[in-house]
């Protein structure tokens, strides 16, 4: 069993992500599970296999302990860590190859308490896992944006000390030119340096974020650097983004992830 943990910025297309991605799997012959970890969602695009909201439902939290939304969400996802047993039953019971995991999207409360990456560890433990971090295309269309959200998508691997793949989500929102330009950005640090200080970007400033892009991307090979485009709505780069999973899971080899869950 696999584990694939799509975090990122409130809405940006993580639900989504889990829904087109697994159909993709589907289609391509991949035993999938969805797990919805947000115990807060009111609507999904996708029906989950397994469901945080089955044990904790923030909206009853809320009413019960007269808490308003975040307050409500910081306390369910805590008392998540109560389930954590059952929740696994349930994941283990589908026994699916991958399973993705959809995080709830106010990150702050997910990834940058300590509960949320608990959960999601305890939930995993004994399987491989990768993370996807969702930036949204909107967000990457302005360099000032873009350097945010990079330092935010490097916090995040910080916290959740998982390997983790970047997907620029709602590719079909992008002119193809923007997105050779930003790929072109994502690939190349001196050319997403010229592009935030042509922005007006602090030089320090867009320094970091050419620092937090190559920790994201490590190594020489930038062609190979797990930053993917992807659209929900037309399915472009499932494929891709799929491929890259791969890779970090297992090297590349189809056959491996295809294998009966190997145990860490
Ligand atoms: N154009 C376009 N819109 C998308 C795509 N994916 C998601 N959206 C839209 O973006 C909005 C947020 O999508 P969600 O999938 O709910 O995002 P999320 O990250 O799960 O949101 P939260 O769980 O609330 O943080 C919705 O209005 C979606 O219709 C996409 O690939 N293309
Ligand atoms: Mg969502």
């Amino acid at each position: 069993m696999y584990f694939v943990a799509v975090v990122g910025p409130a809405g940006s297309g993580k639900s989504h992500l889990v829904d087109a991605l697994g159909d993709w799997m589907e289609a391509n012959e991949v035993s999938v599970a969805r797990l919805n970890l947000d115990p807060a969602a009111e609507w999904l695009p996708y029906e989950p296999d397994v469901d945080v909201r089955d044990y904790v439902d923030a909206r009853t939290v809320m009413r019960k302990y007269k808490l308003g939304p975040n307050g409500a969400l910081v306390a369910s996802i805590d008392m998540l860590v109560e389930h954590v047993d059952r929740l696994r039953e349930d994941i283990e019971a589908t026994g699916a190859n991958y399973v993705l995991v959809d995080a709830p999207g106010q990150m702050e409360l997910f990834a940058f308490r300590d509960t949320g990456p608990y959960v999601l560890r305890e939930l995993s433990s004994g399987h491989r896992s990768v993370a996807v971090f969702t930036l949204d295309a909107v967000f990457a269309s302005a360099p000032r944006s873009l350097a945010s959200v990079l330092l935010l998508a490097l916090s995040t691997r910080l916290r959740l000390g998982l390997p983790q793949v970047t997907a620029v989500t709602k590719a079909d929102l992008l002119e193809p030119e923007r997105m050779d330009e930003i790929e072109e950005e994502l690939n190349n640090p001196d050319a997403l340096y010229a592009a935030l200080i042509g922005g007006g970007v602090d030089p320090l400033m867009a320094e970091a974020a050419v620092k937090a892009l190559e920790a994201l991307a490590p190594g020489e090979a930038y062609a190979s650097a797990p930053i993917r485009f992807v659209s929900a709505v037309s399915g472009y780069g499932l494929d891709d983004l799929y491929a890259a999973l791969q890779q970090v899971l297992a090297g590349g080899e189809d056959f491996y992830t295809e294998e009966p869950s190997p145990r860490l």
